[in-house]
């Protein structure tokens, strides 16, 4: 039962911003426009506050809904989504959408749960992905990529087509979907003519394809290309967009040691800036400010210390109030954090620069949890969802502090007189404690506040206040509190602000009578400016009732900063909900007195709601709870149950199996292509007169390769020299007729890894001796290089770029060497669609199908526990580890499970070995012992069947040395929680299923 509303409040109601709104697929059509201030939905200004999330790094596609919903109840309004061509593409021609590739569900789970979306179709994405997204088969055009190229065009076109035709269908301004936005290209750096015409065909392929929303291109920093046509600003290189948009990542990093940097102060890109389009002052001052990447954390590299958790907090609490405030008050107002949930690069997928985690130190870890900083983000998103004023502020007088170490920004709102006053320190990275009172012309005229106990900004901070602003049926004067969000409540509205704790606060409302207050604060009420004031600590959670006055009652919450930050505000069709207790509130659902919560708990507490005043009875995650009436108006409950602990069970009976039979003198390879004159388009040749024997040439592109090469025995068959491609981390092995001869590693991590190398071995005598000889080489390709500087760079060679053997003092190529090669089962006609060309490479058990469920390893030799102990001594080469366990997690619990392997408190062993982990027949990482720092790898539920049976099977490859066998393997709970969304099992093809 709704109550009326008071004619004001439907006013108000209507001339409200639809960020307050939730977008849903309506079927009614809405108009996106756009002018200097902000994004227009059907004409209302709105602050797109985004995240960025890959569906494609969680192949679990029910977890997206659990991502996109606790992006929701983090404040969001907006995903921002990059789709990556060479996950869907095996094949020139050959496209898949099905399953874990199925764009359409994502899509459409955004607006079920309503989030905006801005799609970023490439065809380049960029994103730490191996070819920045490109298919694999593209490095084999001899094109150039991100030109007008027609061979080129011809292949993006093929995706563009497809991809475009899905993102068509999921449109707000057809009412059938809440994508709002649509990138074309990423960060294309390179302006040359061919560019430009290259980049009208992707706005005109868009357009062709159905995609009506307004385009935009994202620029690698504020250099203003492919800004809109017709500003014309010096130095801007105008294209065929409609918005322009920019990414950054400014701020403080982690060191090598994990060691913060104190960083920058935050950049003025907007309405503060200066200097011109690559300065401040905006390239395109016809369109609202717009980051279409803002840091929201940071990738990490093979062989760092495990930098995830510092950058985390380097890009987190705090770094967020300051660098994301600062964007705000610039007038930002479609900001989009890269990343919010970075989740897996799983199988193939990462680029050379990252290893398999992509947690990003994002805002939602890989293992799905909030991290702190996400209930900062929470704060802050519903800040601007409660103050949608702030879409189209500009610059009002200067407001000065009385403190020099500390700098205010003045917005107004010309329409409403809104003001948003954003403080920090000048610069923003001081770290100082001060106190200070801030003076500025405010509607009421010249205003110097607080009038109490001066304001407090001690160390990195800022903090985004409002004055002269509509609060409900309220008119708030101003605080020096911060808003969280403000709701009715039938008769009463409902206000929740905060402060850091311990600090003073002082709230001034409007008033024509002295109203009543109740509640823990002091009140001075001026009858002359009929203002009443309120000054207290934020400390807890206080509870203050003001009713009187002239205007329906106000329930304030006055809350310090971590008390607030577990506020959920939830939106039922009967009203808002605003919680507090759960660690999470994804939904809330009224029927008639009955509200109806869902959500997750990691530690007992007790739930108390703010909702419509109809509500008598609660339900959370559909268990009736009796109420109380809790202090004030809302309802309270007991204590909701945390988590059971979960048993894991130990990993035993392993079966164990050697490969690398490729190395025997007596493997068949009669059927292995011939590498000796496939068209050659890499960037690394080899020398006049060599065969191209680049893996990708001959249709083998992601992870291992393998080449056997027969020479006759000589006096020159003394040193072998491979020149070779191998991605970040990357590696080869060789053998000489059966025999060892060694292995050759891509030194070291480093931000940029080293992606080629030479490998010289001296052979053993026996390739002296007449008669034929047989090499076999293994190529452990971690992936390709990403095309960040539209360089081709993404062509660079994989596998072998030649060989020489010879004489050791003899630049000749003495001994001709005939190469056969053997990758991925099937090429490019990949033997298992349902887990994707991300999934398989070329180890002779993942072409036998050694890593699928149902594989018939009863043959295989037992081990207890493949332990490095010396009695399971390596042998160089690969061998494989098979077992199965079975789980039996709680149905009402979400977890994250996750295959822990050796010590795990350091990021490097001592050994020389690597694993590649396949669960379930998925291949879900790679752990590469001597360079880290991953030993633990998250497994999305889905993949593990949280309840039942699993397959865990391990190709390790090692170079046989003691002390490089396999440390122990384990299951770690890495996070668990009651509550968690029903998670339907990810396909997992079994051996006997496969086509073979
Ligand atoms: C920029 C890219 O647009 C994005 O795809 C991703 O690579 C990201 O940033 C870094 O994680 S790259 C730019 C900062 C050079």
């Amino acid at each position: 039962m709704m109550r009326r509303l008071p004619l004001l409040t439907v006013l108000l109601a209507t001339a409200m911003p639809a960020s307050a709104a939730a977008p849903r697929a309506s079927g009614t059509p809405h108009a996106v426009t756009f002018d200097r201030h902000s994004v227009m939905i059907d004409g209302r200004p709105t602050v797109l506050w985004g995240g960025e999330f890959h569906p494609f790094r969680l192949p679990s596609p029910d977890l997206w809904r659990d991502i996109l919903q606790k992006m929701k109840a983090s404040g969001y309004n907006t995903v921002a989504i990059y789709f990556d061509w060479g996950y869907h593409s095996p094949k020139r021609g050959v496209y898949d959408f099905t399953g874990v590739r199925d764009m359409d569900r994502v899509l459409r789970m955004a607006a079920e749960e309503g989030l905006y979306v801005i799609t970023r179709a490439g065809p380049y994405v960029n994103a730490e992905l191996t070819r920045g997204g490109f298919p694999g088969w593209l490095v084999n055009q001899s094109a150039k990529a991100r030109t007008d190229d027609p061979e080129y065009l011809a292949a993006a076109d093929e995706w563009l087509t497809r991809i475009n035709a899905i993102i068509a269908r999921h449109q707000l301004t057809d009412g059938r979907g809440t994508v709002i936005l649509h990138q074309i290209e990423n960060e294309l750096a390179v302006v040359q003519p061919t560019q430009a015409r290259y980049m009208q065909h992707l706005y005109d392929k868009a357009r062709a394809d159905g995609i009506t929303v307004p385009i935009f291109h994202n620029d690698q920093g504020r250099n203003g290309y492919w800004v809109p046509k017709g500003a014309n600003v010096p130095k801007t290189v105008e294209g065929p967009v409609d918005l322009y948009a920019f990414d950054g990542y400014p701020g403080a990093t982690c060191d090598v040691h994990n060691r913060p940097t104190n960083g920058p102060p935050a950049p003025d890109w907007g309405l503060y800036g200066t200097g011109g389009a690559r300065g401040g002052a905006s390239a395109s001052p016809n369109t609202p400010g717009f980051a279409a990447e803002f840091g929201g954390g940071w990738f990490d590299y093979w062989g760092s210390n495990g930098g995830y958790d510092c950058n985390a907090v380097q890009r987190g609490k705090r770094y967020q109030r300051v660098f994301y405030g600062t964007n705000i008050a610039n007038g930002i107002t479609v900001q989009s954090f890269y990343m919010t949930y970075g989740g897996t690069s799983w199988g193939w997928l990462p680029a050379p620069v990252v290893y398999t985690s992509y947690d990003y130190g994002a805002a939602i870890d890989e293992a799905r949890g909030l991290r702190p900083k996400a209930l900062e983000l929470k704060q802050l998103g519903q800040f601007l969802a409660a103050a949608p004023d702030i879409a189209r502020m500009d610059r009002a007088p200067p407001a000065t502090a009385s403190d020099p170490d500390i700098q205010v920004y003045h917005n107004v709102n010309a329409a409403t007189g809104a003001r948003l006053l954003f403080v920090t320190h000048k610069p923003s990275n001081g770290r100082s404690d001060d106190r200070f009172t801030i003076t500025a012309a405010l509607k009421d005229g010249p205003t110097t506040f607080p009038a109490g106990a001066p304001m407090r900004l001690n160390g990195f901070d800022g903090k985004l206040l409002l004055a002269d602003f509509r609060l409900e049926r309220q008119e708030l004067v101003y605080s020096t509190s911060e808003l969280q969000t403000h709701l009715p409540l039938g008769d009463t509205d409902l206000a929740l602000f905060y402060g850091r704790a311990g600090e003073p606060g002082e709230t001034v409302l409007r008033y024509a009578t002295q109203p009543t207050v109740t509640g823990p604060v002091e009140q001075v009420y001026d009858a002359a400016k009929g203002r009443l004031r309120l000054n207290y600590t934020h400390a807890g959670i206080a509870r203050v009732q003001i009713t009187g006055g002239g205007r329906p009652p106000l329930t304030l919450l006055l809350a310090d900063e971590d008390s607030a930050a577990r506020f959920f505000r939830t939106e039922s069709a009967a009203g808002p909900v605003l919680s507090h207790g759960p660690d999470l509130v994804r939904s809330a659902t009224a029927t008639g007195g009955t509200l109806a919560l869902t959500g997750d708990v990691a530690v007992a507490a007790p739930l108390e709601i703010w909702g419509p005043p109809a509500v008598r009875t609660l339900r959370w995650n559909g268990r009736a709870l009796p109420v109380t009436r809790g202090p004030g108006d809302s309802l309270v409950t007991a204590a909701l149950p945390g988590p059971a602990v979960i048993a894991l069970p130990p990993l035993t009976d392993w079966r164990q199996a050697p490969e690398s039979p490729e190395a025997q003198l007596g493997f068949d390879d009669s059927r292995w292509a011939d590498a000796k004159g496939a068209r050659q388009t890499a960037t690394i040749r080899p020398p006049v007169g060599q065969p191209n024997l680049g893996m990708d040439a001959y249709g083998f592109h992601e992870g291992d390769v393998w080449y056997r090469g027969r020479f006759a025995g000589g006096t020159d068959a003394r040193k072998l020299t491979l020149h070779y491609g191998a991605g970040g981390a990357g590696m080869l092995q060789v053998w000489l007729d059966g025999t060892f001869v060694g292995q050759h590693e891509l030194a070291g991590g480093l931000p940029r890894p080293i992606t080629t190398g030479v490998a010289d071995f001296v052979l053993p005598v026996r390739a002296q001796a007449a008669g034929e000889h047989l090499l076999s080489v293994m190529v452990r390709n971690n992936s390709h290089n990403w095309d960040l500087d539209t360089d081709d760079f993404h062509k660079e060679t994989r596998g072998l770029i030649s060989a020489s053997l010879a004489a050791p003092t003899s630049h000749s190529f003495a001994v001709p060497i005939a190469w056969k090669i053997q990758g991925t089962q099937g090429g490019e006609d990949i033997v298992d669609p349902v887990r994707g060309v991300a999934n398989n490479g070329g180890l002779f058990g993942e072409r036998e199908g050694w890593h699928l469920p149902g594989f018939a390893d009863g043959g295989w030799a037992k081990t207890p526990a493949p332990a490095g102990t010396p009695s399971t001594a390596a042998t160089p080469g690969t061998t494989w580890y098979r077992t199965a366990f079975d789980l039996g997690i709680p149905t009402d619990q979400d977890a994250t499970i996750g295959i822990a392997i050796g010590n795990t408190a350091k990021p490097r062993s001592d050994g020389t070995y690597r694993v590649l982990i396949f669960v379930n027949g998925w291949n879900m990482g790679q752990f590469v012992a001597n360079v880290g720092p991953q030993r633990i790898f998250p497994v999305p539920a889905g993949i593990l069947n949280h309840r039942g049976r699993n397959t865990l099977a391990l190709a390790v490859t090692g170079d046989g040395k003691a002390g490089s066998a396999l440390e122990p393997v384990k299951l770690v709970t890495i996070r668990n929680v009651r509550g968690g969304i029903p998670v339907a099992a990810v396909p997992f093809p079994s051996w006997r299923a496969r086509a073979r």
